[in-house]
């Protein structure tokens, strides 16, 4: 595996690659990988002759109060594991090789990064979405992967491909969860003992929904109050926002009348945890 920092040497890689006519896959990541991570790199594997990882803590997507110095970070423990998996470049640039002084662009998707996890992370998505281009523009994916474990995420950066007329395919890949149903996140480090297994209450409070919407449910606000009631039954909980939207366009729905995202943003002590499930015409997932 090749490790690159720089954008020149990346793109001479890349081109050359492009006149041999290979087909990339590309998955973009903050790096502390999981096996949520992974499973976007097996699938790149699969379908790729080419994969492509990116290693890279984005200061754009971080609020002023929120995490970006503490954010973990092991650059060797990753190597190796990008390296078991046949990963063939992992691009690692600095913040000054991806936002040099006097960096000025960037893109936004209205409305829908106002949403969801965009109410507590103004310009969030703002930096997520201007990473990402820079990150297409670079490596040129023929695919790249996403997880749903970050469904706005999804969902946004889509919309982004479509509006900007990108040539990448984005494929969307189901969240990976830990035996015990936690939703894998490199944010769950911050978890003690105690708060490790209070964060299994996101987890519960979506198997509820399900139960519910399987019995027939289809009150979006019977279900998030019964949602926020188990939320609640946990002092180590504190819920940021519960919410049942619109696949596709993010906005509330007073009945499960159409593809649906139940989505949940709850702190668990000083940690904000996320999870959803989808609730699509093969059934649900989560
Ligand atoms: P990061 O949180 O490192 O996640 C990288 C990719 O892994 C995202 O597509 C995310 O949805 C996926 N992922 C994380 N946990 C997962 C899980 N439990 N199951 C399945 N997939 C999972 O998301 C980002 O980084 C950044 O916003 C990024 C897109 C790299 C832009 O900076």
């Amino acid at each position: 595996m090749e490790i690159v920092n720089e954008i020149e040497p990346l793109r001479e890689k890349i081109s050359l690659w492009k006149k041999q006519g290979l087909k990339i896959g590309f998955v973009p990541t903050m790096g502390y990988l999981h096996e949520g991570h992974l499973s976007l790199v097996r699938e790149s594997k699969k379908r790729c002759q080419v994969t492509v990882v990116s290693i890279f803590v984005n200061p754009k997507q971080f609020g002023p109060s929120e995490d970006y110095n503490l954010y973990p970070r092991d650059l060797e423990r990753d190597r190796r594991l990008l390296e078991q998996e046949g990963v063939n470049l992992l691009y690692y640039p600095s913040v000054e090789a991806m936002y040099p002084e006097g960096y000025r662009t960037y893109v936004e998707v209205e409305l829908l990064q106002d949403k969801l996890c965009g109410q507590s992370r103004p310009g969030h998505f703002r930096g997520v979405c201007t990473v990402v281009l820079k990150l297409f523009n670079l490596v040129q994916p023929d695919e790249a992967y996403f997880g749903w474990k970050d469904a706005q995420q999804v969902i946004i950066i889509k919309k982004m491909v479509e509006d900007l007329n990108l040539p990448v395919k984005v494929v969307p890949l189901p969240l990976v969860r830990d035996h015990d149903g936690l939703a894998l996140s490199s944010r769950n480090t911050y978890l003690n003992p105690e708060e490790r297994k209070a964060a299994l209450v996101l987890k519960k409070s979506l198997d509820l929904a399900e139960k519910l919407i399987l019995a027939g449910e289809r009150d979006t606000g019977r279900i998030k109050e019964k949602i926020k009631e188990l939320i609640q039954s946990e002092p180590l909980a504190r819920i940021d926002y519960v919410e049942i939207v619109d696949l596709k366009t993010l906005e509330s729905l007073e009945q499960l009348d159409r593809e649906a995202l139940v989505a949940l943003a709850v702190f668990i002590g000083r940690t904000r945890l996320i999870d959803n499930l989808r609730v699509v015409s093969g059934g649900i997932e989560k």
